[in-house]
C-alpha cells in the first residue's frame, strides 16, 4: 500500500530527532564509518517532494537521493509496476533464463537516446559498474586500452572508476594502486578558466591527450556533459562537440557519463541534447529506475557487439525488478511531461538565485540546467572558495528541514537536485529556507 504524505514541511522535533538520534548511534556500532550520511536523519517515507524521518519531521527534498529519484520517491506506476512484478517473480538471471523486460528497456534506451543509428544496450547495477564496462566495450572494439578522463570528473568509487575519478579525498586517498592507462585532460570551467570559449578549451585538452597519449593508443573519451560531483560544471558551448568531432576522426569512442545528468534532469531527456552531440557510448543510472538499482550502456550496435559473447554480464544486471521499474519511470517522464517539468523548475530556482546573488557577493557563480542548477561560494571579492560557508548553509538548511547536498573539488558548490514531482509551493519554500540559511551564514 503507498503511504500518503502530506506535502508541506513539518518540524515537530529538533533535526536530528531523537529517534534517529538512536539509530544513528546503532549505525556507528554497525556499519563501516566509510559510509557517511549527508544528514544524520533516517528516513520512515517519501513522496512528491517530502521525505518523512523517523521522528515524523517532514522534511523538504531538494536532493533526489543524488538525482535518482527524478519521478519521485515511490511513483505510483513504479510501485505497481514492482509490486506487480516482485509478484510474479524477482530472479532468474537474465544471461540464464531472460525476460522480456530487459529488451524492452534496451529498446526505450535505443529509442530515447541521442542519434537514430542502429543502438544495442548492456544492463548493470550501478553507475560505476557501467562506465566500467563502456571502457570494456570501447577497448574491445578499438584493440586499444588508454582511456581519458577530465578534471574535476567523478565516475565510481570501483577500482577502474577511482583511477577515473578526478577527486583524491574522499574518493580515492589511501586505495590505490589505482588501474594503469587511465590519463587526465583539462575541462572547460567557464567560472574559472578565465573565460576560456568551447573550441579553445577543447584544443587545450586536444593538445593534452595527443602530446601524452596519442590517439593511436586511445580507445575512449570519458565526459560527463555537465559534471555533477565536480561541481555541477557546465562547459562552454562548442567544447562537447569539438572533443567529441576528434575522437569520430581518431577512431576513439566518445563516452558520454550520464549517470547524474540524464533521464529528464536538465530538462532534455539527456544533457548532451543541449550541445548536439551525439555520443558513441551513453552511460545512465540513477534517474533511469526511480530508485531501484540499474544502469545500461547504450550505443553504436557495431561498437556494443565488439565483446565476444560471454563478454559482459553480471549476476543482478537488468534484475526484472529494477527493469519494470524502469520501464514505469520511463513512461512517468514521457506521459507526465516531466522535461517540461524540469525547464520550469529551472526558471523558478534561477530566478530565486540570482535574486539572491544580487545581494549576496560570496555567489560566485550560479549555473546548470534544468533540474540540476548550482551555487558555487567564494570569499567576498574574490574567486577563491569558500568550503566551510558552504557547509554552513547546508547545515542551517538541513536543521530548518531541507535536504541539500554539496559538491565541487573545492567543497564550495551548493547543488539543487529537487525531484520533478515537487510542487511550486515546497520549491520556493525550501528556496525560501535556503535564502534565510545564506543570510545566516
Ligand atoms: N558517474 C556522473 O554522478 C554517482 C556518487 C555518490 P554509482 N554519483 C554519486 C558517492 O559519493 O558515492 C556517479 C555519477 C557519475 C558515475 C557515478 C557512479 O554511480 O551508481 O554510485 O556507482
Amino acid at each position: 500500500m503507498t503511504v500518503i504524505l502530506e506535502q508541506a514541511r513539518r518540524l515537530i522535533t529538533e533535526i536530528p530527532g531523537p529517534r534517529s538520534r538512536e539509530l544513528m548511534a546503532r549505525k556507528h556500532s554497525a556499519v563501516a564509518a566509510g559510509v557517511g550520511t549527508t544528514m544524520p536523519v533516517f528516513v520512515e517515507a517519501a513522496s512528491g517532494g517530502v521525505v518523512r524521518d523517523v521522528d515524523g519531521n517532514i522534511l523538504i527534498d531538494l536532493g533526489s537521493g543524488i538525482a535518482v529519484t527524478t519521478v519521485g520517491n515511490s511513483a505510483p506506476r513504479v510501485v505497481d509496476a514492482v509490486s506487480e512484478q516482485v509478484a510474479a517473480f524477482t530472479h532468474t538471471c537474465f544471461m540464464v533464463t531472460p525476460y522480456e523486460s530487459y529488451v524492452a528497456v534496451c529498446e526505450a534506451l535505443a529509442r530515447l537516446t541521442p542519434g537514430d543509428h542502429d543502438k544495442r544496450s548492456a544492463l548493470f547495477n550501478s553507475g560505476a559498474e557501467a562506465v566500467e564496462n563502456a571502457v570494456k566495450i570501447a577497448r574491445a572494439h578499438t584493440r586499444r586500452s588508454a582511456v581519458v578522463a577530465f578534471d574535476h570528473a567523478y565516475h565510481g568509487r570501483t577500482n577502474l572508476t577511482m583511477a577515473m575519478t578526478a577527486k583524491s579525498m574522499p574518493y580515492k586517498s589511501g586505495f590505490g594502486p589505482f588501474a594503469s592507462e587511465v590519463y587526465r585532460a583539462p575541462m572547460s570551467y567557464p567560472y574559472r578558466d578565465g573565460g576560456l570559449d568551447g573550441p579553445a578549451a577543447a584544443q587545450r585538452a586536444l593538445s593534452v591527450i595527443d602530446k601524452q597519449v596519442g590517439a593511436a593508443n586511445l580507445a575512449a573519451v570519458v565526459i560527463e556533459p555537465i559534471q555533477g560531483e565536480g561541481g555541477f560544471i557546465v562547459p562552454a558551448p562548442g567544447f562537447l562537440a569539438a572533443i567529441a568531432d576528434w575522437c569520430t576522426d581518431n577512431g576513439v569512442v566518445f563516452i558520454a557519463d550520464e549517470v547524474q545528468s540524464g533521464f529528464a534532469r536538465t530538462a532534455t531527456m539527456f544533457a548532451c541534447e543541449h550541445e548536439g552531440v551525439v555520443p558513441d557510448l551513453i552511460v545512465t543510472a540513477k534517474g533511469i529506475a526511480g530508485g531501484l538499482p540499474l544502469s545500461a550502456v547504450t550505443g553504436r550496435a557495431e561498437m556494443m557487439d565488439a565483446p565476444h559473447v560471454g563478454g559482459l554480464g553480471g549476476t543482478y544486471g537488468g534484475n526484472p525488478i529494477a527493469c519494470a521499474a524502469a520501464l514505469a519511470t520511463i513512461e512517468t517522464i514521457e506521459s507526465d511531461g516531466l522535461i517540461d517539468r524540469a525547464r520550469a523548475i529551472e526558471s523558478v530556482i534561477l530566478a530565486r538565485l540570482h535574486a539572491l546573488a544580487a545581494t549576496d557577493d560570496r555567489i560566485g557563480d550560479i549555473r546548470g540546467r534544468g533540474a540540476m542548477i548550482a551555487v558555487e561560494i567564494v570569499h567576498s571579492g574574490t574567486d577563491t572558495p569558500d568550503p566551510e560557508r558552504t557547509k554552513a548553509i547546508a547545515m542551517t538548511a538541513h536543521a530548518a528541514g531541507v535536504i541539500v547536498l554539496t559538491c565541487g573539488t573545492y567543497g564550495n558548490v551548493l547543488r539543487l537536485l529537487p525531484p520533478l514531482s515537487i510542487s511550486d509551493e515546497l520549491l520556493h519554500e525550501g528556496l525560501d529556507v535556503l535564502a534565510e540559511a545564506f543570510a545566516a551564514s
